[in-house]
């Protein structure tokens, strides 16, 4: 079969230097050398996970990363992190090939990484930033809906995605609730040239996170998501267990931001090293009720593109005789 739709793999795969226009979610904790490897390999574009690390603990994985694939890869940095300053710098020093960001405005480190010779790509939540990141030189934005797991913001992907491509001359990378080839191709329509993926490479064979929480996602249902931290502004999106029940009862109590962080500290390194799913924070999208098995990084990309490509062969918009039923491959109305 040939590789893909032409148009939205030649923007972000001449962008990126990638076969695939997939980006592997950075997700803190879980997204290290093994993961990203096998995704760049695998035709996707890999992303390292800087998540609460310190610099050197961060370059000491991309060293690892770059034992393990010869392909351009990526580390997304949580702004969040007490140790932002020093990983954009060391970043730089590194020359990473594309620095993903998350959880904040990265508009202060933008010159830094344009003069490292860095492709900057910030998620965004909103089109007020999607516009103020194009401004600063963002060569990328990726429009993220709270369908997503982890931290997240207030507009689903399917409003977000195409008013943030009306709003911005550079390519937009959807994300948020895909996981096979119709989100993708969904994501194509909504006028993305590409897509970010997190919880379905939660899965992936070559993913070290533990495998009760692999177990989890794959017994998750539709509805088994919840999002915590609403009360005070910090909203993520965690698989239900007993610890978002405990959550949750607190926030209703009105506990502050400080107490909250505080209880938080620590939950999603228990899931994802330890593999206590009880007590621990299980970041997944609302997309894990459709992830049913483990599969290698490569395995879950070429599926993924081959669903997309079937949808885009088989498309058609009229109900009834000669149109969506039994039409076919043509696309007119
Ligand atoms: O960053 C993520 N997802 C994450 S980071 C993370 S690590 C963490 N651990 C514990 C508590 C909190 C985080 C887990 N998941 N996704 C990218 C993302 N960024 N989604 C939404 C946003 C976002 C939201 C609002 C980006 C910018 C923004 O507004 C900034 C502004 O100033 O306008």
């Amino acid at each position: 079969m040939s590789d893909l739709i032409d148009g939205p793999r030649e923007d972000i795969g001449a962008l990126l230097g990638i076969k695939y226009p997939i980006i592997q979610g950075g997700m803190a904790w879980i997204a290290d050398s093994s993961l990203a490897s096998a995704v760049s390999n695998g035709g996707g574009l890999g992303v390292l996970a800087a998540g609460n690390a310190p610099a050197e603990a961060v370059r000491a994985e991309i060293a690892a990363t770059r034992a393990l694939t010869e392909r351009p890869f990526g580390v997304n940095v949580m702004l969040l992190s007490p140790y932002v300053d020093e990983v954009m710098s060391m970043l730089c020093e590194e020359r990473v090939d594309v620095v993903i960001t998350g959880a904040g405005n990265p508009g202060k480190y933008m010159e830094m990484l344009k003069a490292a010779g860095i492709k900057a790509i910030p998620v965004v939540a909103s089109v007020a930033l999607a516009v103020r990141m194009a401004r600063s030189g963002a060569d990328a934005v990726i429009a993220e809906g709270q369908e997503a797991g982890g931290h997240i913001g207030e507009s689903t992907a399917m409003a977000l995605i195409p008013q943030v491509a009306d709003a911005v001359s550079i390519p937009v990378i959807g994300a948020g609730g895909i996981a096979d080839g119709r989100g993708i191709a969904a994501a194509f329509m909504l006028g993305a040239k590409g897509v970010q993926v997190g919880t379905r490479f939660l899965v992936a064979k070559e993913c070290t996170v533990s495998q009760q929480y692999k177990d989890m996602i794959i017994k998750a249902k539709d509805t088994d998501t919840v999002t915590t931290g609403r009360s005070v502004g910090r909203p993520v999106r965690v698989l239900k267990n007993r610890m978002t029940k405990e959550i949750l009862s607190l926030e209703k109590s009105g506990i502050d931001a400080d107490a909250f962080e505080q209880r938080l500290a620590g939950t999603l390194r228990i899931a994802a090293k330890d593999g206590d799913v009880v007590n621990g924070s299980v970041m997944a999208g609302q997309i894990a009720g459709l992830v049913k098995k483990e599969q290698k990084a490569a395995a879950i990309i070429r599926e993924m593109f081959e669903e997309t490509k079937e949808i885009y062969e088989n498309r058609s918009f009229i109900c009834g005789p000669g149109g969506a039923i039994s039409g076919h491959g043509q696309g007119s109305l």
